[in-house]
């Protein structure tokens, strides 16, 4: 095959982050996960990150895992709360254990991709209002400088979001991830302040490691309308526009979409003159993740609902297993901005998983990886500038409301006893990238 997926330039690798793998919680301040957990009725199993995969005492063997699959990348995120003391000081402890573990990624040849923030707010910053305040932004700029400062060169790719959609929609809307405000007042107030933050550590990262590239995560679940409909269509738009185009627009093009005029003036941003300017900064690379589809449909009440899927093939998530999709969204936002390169930084599914004999057949996502690489690759194809992808997860991990209960792992992980077993789709992953010229 002539695929340019099939080279060695195009790169592999498999992400996890912070929250959800290290544990390790008494050396660092708390999160606001850490106090979300402990509310009632909010994680399905009742679990919290205290220990997860217990990454923290255990990353010299987790960085012969990643090294053993043959990946080229591994894309982490740094804890806030770990390296950073209340009073805005370095934690040295917390520094140290990220500098460890770049070193020994370097060492291996594995090029380190570091998320800044994938969602562990310090939570003495959630009680001075989180992301619904603006010193917030000014916050995360000063611990992007202290984290750039003291990991020098080791890091190949920062981005400074994961996905602020769930953080800003999930977390401040919705109300189903931490911190768990509820109400449209919020939303996109916390989703501002997120982007403004992005803006202003962009150039901080530009300052400070200037030799590395850096840009920002974003996710999105494509809309698709029920019907035909004028009606479907409209609430369609509406529902990309509140959900997928919020976050990217402003990226390059300066402005929120023009959906922005149908809501509510209590809904709205709080948008001060220049910040749209200081979030549509150049950046080296867009990271995207994909799942899934949504269908959409009018509704008398809401701007849009949801149509659930029905009769179709889904991952344990419940989520429709939909690859033409992920096609579709890259051509669909190469026409619509001037994209820089494309990295596929998370796409992978949740599945029933069993072990038995030390052997987990997890042929159901051994399927969904290959559909989803395909669909990849008809978008590279097409025309879309996109350099590498990796696998959601490494390792199964905790799976934010939903706990332990779901395993995103291409390598499974015994809660008991913390041993990790290469999955089949771990092995077939590896055999993959083995196969490139
Ligand atoms: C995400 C998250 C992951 C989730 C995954 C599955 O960025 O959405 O990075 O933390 O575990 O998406 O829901």
């Amino acid at each position: 095959q002539n695929s340019k997926m099939l080279r060695k330039e195009f790169l592999y690798g498999v992400a996890t982050a912070s929250f959800q793998i290290e544990g390790g919680i008494d050396s660092r301040l708390p999160c606001i996960w850490d106090t979300f957990c402990a509310k009632e009725g909010t994680v399905a199993d009742k679990s919290d990150g205290s220990v997860a995969c217990d990454h923290y005492n255990l990353w010299q063997q987790d960085i012969e895992l990643i090294e053993s699959l043959g990946v080229d990348a591994y894309r982490l995120s740094i804890s806030w709360p770990r390296v950073m003391n209340q009073d805005g000081s370095a934690n040295q402890t917390g520094l140290d254990f990220y500098i460890n573990l770049l070193d020994g990624l370097n060492a291996k040849g594995i090029k380190p991709f570091v998320t800044l923030y994938h969602w562990d707010l310090p939570q003495h910053l959630e009680d001075n209002g989180g992301w619904l305040n603006r010193e917030t932004a000014y916050k995360f700029a000063e611990y992007t400088e202290l984290v750039t400062k003291a990991l020098g060169r080791r890091v190949h790719s920062y981005a400074t979001f994961n996905e602020p959609f769930c953080s800003a929609y999930l977390g401040y809307e919705a109300g189903i991830h931490a911190p768990g405000l509820v109400g449209k007042e919020f939303g996109r107030k916390a989703a501002h302040h997120i982007l403004l933050a992005h803006g202003l550590a962009m150039d901080v990262l530009n300052k400070y490691s200037p030799d590395s590239m850096n840009g920002i995560v974003l996710n999105f679940t494509p809309a698709y309308p029920a019907t035909n409909s004028t009606e479907d269509l409209a609430a369609t738009k509406f529902a990309d526009d509140y959900n997928n185009q919020w976050y990217i627009k402003p990226l390059f093009d300066g402005c929120y979409p023009d959906t922005i005029n149908l809501l509510d003036e209590a809904h709205k941003p709080d948008i001060i003159d220049g910040d749209m300017d200081i979030i549509c900064k150049k950046i080296d690379f867009l990271g995207i993740n994909f799942y899934t589809r949504e269908v959409f449909k009018a509704d008398d009440v809401e701007p849009f609902v949801v149509v659930p899927p029905e009769h179709v093939p889904l991952t344990d998530m419940g989520w429709e297993i939909y690859p033409q999709a992920f096609t579709e969204l890259l051509t669909t936002l190469d026409d619509l901005y001037d994209l820089p390169p494309v990295y596929i930084t998370e796409n992978g599914c949740a599945m029933p998983d069993t072990i038995k004999d030390d052997v987990v057949d997890d042929q159901n996502r051994i399927a969904y990886y290959q559909q989803h690489l395909n669909a990849l690759n008809d978008a590279i194809e097409q025309g879309v500038d996109v350099k590498g992808y990796f696998a959601w997860s490494l390792m199964d991990n905790f799976e934010w409301a939903l706990g332990y209960s779901k395993r995103f792992g291409i390598v499974y992980v015994d809660y008991e006893t913390q041993q990790r077993t290469v999955k089949a789709s771990g092995k077939a992953y590896r055999e993959l990238l083995a196969k490139r010229t």
